[in-house]
């Protein structure tokens, strides 16, 4: 079966983020607050979910289990979920990890809350890489723990991990929890198996838990692998392992993940305090994702990979200065916009206001990220064209204005 990336969905009246959250999540406004363009008229390449239809396999398992009719208390207790999943994972990464591991959670976030809390003493710190996705930082901020940042080293957009700055860090005795992103939001970054590593023996050997937060793990290019960072620790218990289908399928709003705890202690803590009750037609959706998604992944996939290289082609035509590399990972551009634009400018605020474009700007991204903007490319091409257009247009016109105020200047 052939599906369709290019049919554009109107979203809205949907209560999607998407088209009515853009205000609060961005701007951290009311609906007041008003722009040059109706909210219909904007492109929008923010918040990480996708323009796509979730697979029709998917929707066609929810309408099954609709039809069933009642929607009581419900939790996982058919096998036939961890077949689907750990068979996914088999295939996918040639790893799996045992079934009593497995817990679950409304998301992947709300995850992050609960397991910071049950890990971390009041004095106790958490490490992350920056830039960040930002609800890594929440998360810690939420129980008053201490945040350290190891900053990523960017060399003409290609990101790695400081490991001399990480080492120095992680043996600060108090801090022993690392929130970690693989691949990485916002570079796109997919660690290599001696990154992965090398990384792991330094939390490892300083006694830190690792949270590795995969939830980007089956949006890589095509020529990429995804590595579970537990897949190379296989003796430790200190690795717990977050995925989702929410990602890769467009189901977000289902609000349904995996977190594979292997430390009986923490795992003991989740279960006692934890609600473990879930959607019933989250689960239908993810196991049939699991089970009948892999055609429409590939050509996702095939879709996504053209969509980087327009851009690219599109950047370099019209945008030389900016820095941007195809992300290994996720269907998320980071491009450095810094050559255009000072970096004490609010990014999202200026597209918003004079390109009627909707993305995220570096300040969005915990810290080592000015100058940047990240642009979701997960949408029919159309709609690509349009917001490049738009954003590559009014930065032009900066530099046509600069370029006039410098003649000005000389005469
Ligand atoms: N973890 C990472 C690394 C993410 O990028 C996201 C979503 C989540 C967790 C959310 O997980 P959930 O609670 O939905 O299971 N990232 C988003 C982003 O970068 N912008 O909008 C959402």
């Amino acid at each position: 079966m052939k599906y369709n990336f290019d049919e554009i969905i109107e979203r809205k009246g949907t209560n999607a983020m998407n088209t009515d959250g853009f205000r609060e999540y961005i701007f951290k406004a009311t609906k007041d607050m008003v722009f040059p363009y109706k909210d219909e008229e904007f492109i929008r390449m923010w918040v990480a979910d996708m323009e796509f239809a979730a697979p029709p396999e998917v929707i066609q398992a929810i309408k099954d289990r609709a039809d069933q009719r009642i929607f009581g208390y419900t939790k996982v207790f058919d096998p036939n979920y961890y077949h689907a999943f750990s068979n996914w994972t088999k295939h996918h990464y040639d790893w799996t990890f045992e079934k009593e591991h497995l817990v679950f959670s409304h998301g992947i976030v709300p995850a992050l809350f609960e397991l910071v809390g049950y890990i971390c003493k009041p004095d106790e710190k958490v490490l992350i890489v920056t830039p960040s996705y930002a609800y890594f930082k929440y998360a810690v901020d939420f129980h008053n723990i201490e945040l350290v940042t190891s900053d990523l080293v960017n060399q003409d957009g290609y990101y790695t991990m400081d490991f001399d700055d990480l080492e120095a860090k992680a043996k600060d005795e108090k801090v022993t929890l690392c929130i970690f992103c693989n691949p990485h939001n916002p570079t796109g970054r997919v660690w290599t198996t001696e990154e992965l590593k090398r990384f792991g023996d330094i939390c490892l050997e300083n006694n830190l838990t690792i949270i590795s937060d995969e939830i980007h793990c089956d949006l890589l290019r095509n020529e990429m692998t995804h590595t579970p960072l537990a897949k190379i620790f296989p003796e430790t218990d200190r690795i717990i392992t977050c995925m989702s289908a929410s990602k890769t399928f467009n189901l977000a709003g289902l609000m349904f993940s995996n977190i594979i705890i292997p430390n009986d202690e923490i795992r003991a803590v989740w279960k006692a305090l934890h609600n473990d009750t879930e959607n019933p037609l989250s689960i239908a959706a993810t196991q049939a994702a699991y089970e009948h998604g892999h055609d429409w992944l590939n050509q996702l996939k095939d879709y996504l990979d053209d969509n980087f290289a327009f851009t690219k082609q599109y950047l370099e035509q019209h945008l030389p200065e900016a820095v941007y590399r195809i992300p290994e990972a996720t269907y998320l551009a980071w491009v450095n916009i810094s050559a255009y634009l000072p970096n004490e400018e609010n990014l999202p605020l200026y597209f918003a206001n004079n390109a009627g474009v909707l993305l995220e700007g570096g300040n969005m991204f915990v810290s080592n990220s000015d100058g940047y903007i990240r642009l979701n490319l997960a949408c029919p091409r159309s709609i690509l064209t349009e917001g490049l257009k738009r954003i590559s247009e009014v930065l032009q016109n900066v530099n046509e204005n600069k370029a006039c105020c410098e003649l000005q200047s000389v005469k």
